[in-house]
């Protein structure tokens, strides 16, 4: 990359990203990043954290001397060391604390994936130690109808297509909060489908559940299965809304559900050390951003009091192309 993005002002420490590897990943992943995401800060910083996720996925696991560090750490590296948004560093804790806010206010869609007799769903576990388990989901792109975003994350969380089985009316949808949470029913999944998230690091094990052990759970934010796993999101989608769909509908298959066992695990990471009961990377067990349409109370392209300029970072990316 060009000179021009370069700056020497960056402490080296050990076991830290080097100046050229923060070059590197602002260019790739912030600077040459869809300009409608250069206009705020919250919608930036989740290019840093894209940028974050490519170093500690990549850069940390080919080279044994780098260490991994927090997303908040790495955006302070980021804005050190990146010329362009070194004039913000002052006010990094407010952005900071602005995109997190936000984050959560971004909606979320995905998929109660239901198996052939309707008794069981799937549900993924996080990475992170001590994690839940909830339905595969995620957060809304830029535009992005519902839809589409729920077959997107279940996609990347599970390695399964919903998108032909997907019934667009078929749908519970809960707010919690500010945040809007939707959910399609996908049901009649054969349970000798294969299972393996397409992202590093976000999802530790999948698991087929069974509905009338969930159904105990009751309706909090957060519950656990008998003392057992812990659920996040789970109880409000289906006591009431979950419930009566299933008995509108016909299942498939006529399995009994005392014939399954309570959770059956599809697929586990191998090397997952702070997901609890994890075991490498990916295994079957069996055979087997945005300015997402916000209320008037979304941040928008406004920043606290002031704006980010990003005809820095243009004038920049012109210079370094037409330098190449
Ligand atoms: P998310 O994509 O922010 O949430 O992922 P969403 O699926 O609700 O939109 C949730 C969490 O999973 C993040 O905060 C990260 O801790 C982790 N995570 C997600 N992804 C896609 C990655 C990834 O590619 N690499 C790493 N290391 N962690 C990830
Ligand atoms: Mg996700």
């Amino acid at each position: 990359m060009s000179g021009i993005l370069r700056s020497s002002s960056y402490p080296m420490k050990h076991g830290y990203p080097p100046q050229e590897l923060l070059d590197d990943l602002c260019s790739r992943f912030v600077l040459n990043g869809p300009p409608e995401d250069l206009k705020s800060f919250e919608r930036l910083l989740f290019l840093v954290e894209q940028a974050h996720w490519f170093y500690e996925d990549n850069s940390v696991e080919n080279n044994p001397s780098l260490k991994s560090i927090s997303l908040r750490e790495f955006t302070s590296l980021m804005f050190s060391s990146c010329i362009q948004l070194r004039p913000y560093i002052a006010h990094i804790d407010d952005i900071y604390k602005d995109f997190n806010s936000y984050k959560v206010r971004v909606p979320v869609c995905g998929a109660i994936i239901l198996d052939e007799s309707y008794q069981r769903c799937l549900l993924v576990k996080g990475w992170k130690a001590g994690a839940s388990w909830s339905f595969p989901r995620g957060k809304k792109a830029k535009d992005e109808e519902d839809h589409i975003c729920a077959i997107r994350e279940v996609l990347e969380e599970t390695g399964f297509s919903v998108s032909i089985l997907l019934k667009t009316d078929d749908h519970i949808e809960v707010t919690f909060g500010e945040q809007r949470m939707r959910l399609y029913i996908i049901a009649g999944v054969k349970e000798d489908t294969i299972f393996a998230p397409q992202t590093k690091k976000e999802i530790s094990e999948i698991s087929w559940f069974r509905l009338d052990e969930l159904y105990t759970t009751g309706t909090d934010q957060t519950s656990r299965v008998s003392g057992g796993p812990k659920l996040y999101m789970v109880g409000p989608f289906l006591i009431r809304p979950l419930k009566t769909w299933i008995s509108s509908h016909q299942p498939p298959s006529t399995h009994k559900s005392h014939t399954f066992p309570k959770a059956t695990s599809v697929w586990k990471a191998k090397n997952n050390t702070t997901g609890g009961t994890a075991t490498t990377e990916s295994q079957p067990i069996r055979s087997v951003s945005e300015t997402v349409q916000l209320p008037d109370t979304s941040p928008g392209n406004s920043f606290r009091s002031f704006r980010f300029d990003t005809s820095s970072i243009l004038r920049a990316m012109d210079a370094s192309f037409s330098a190449a």
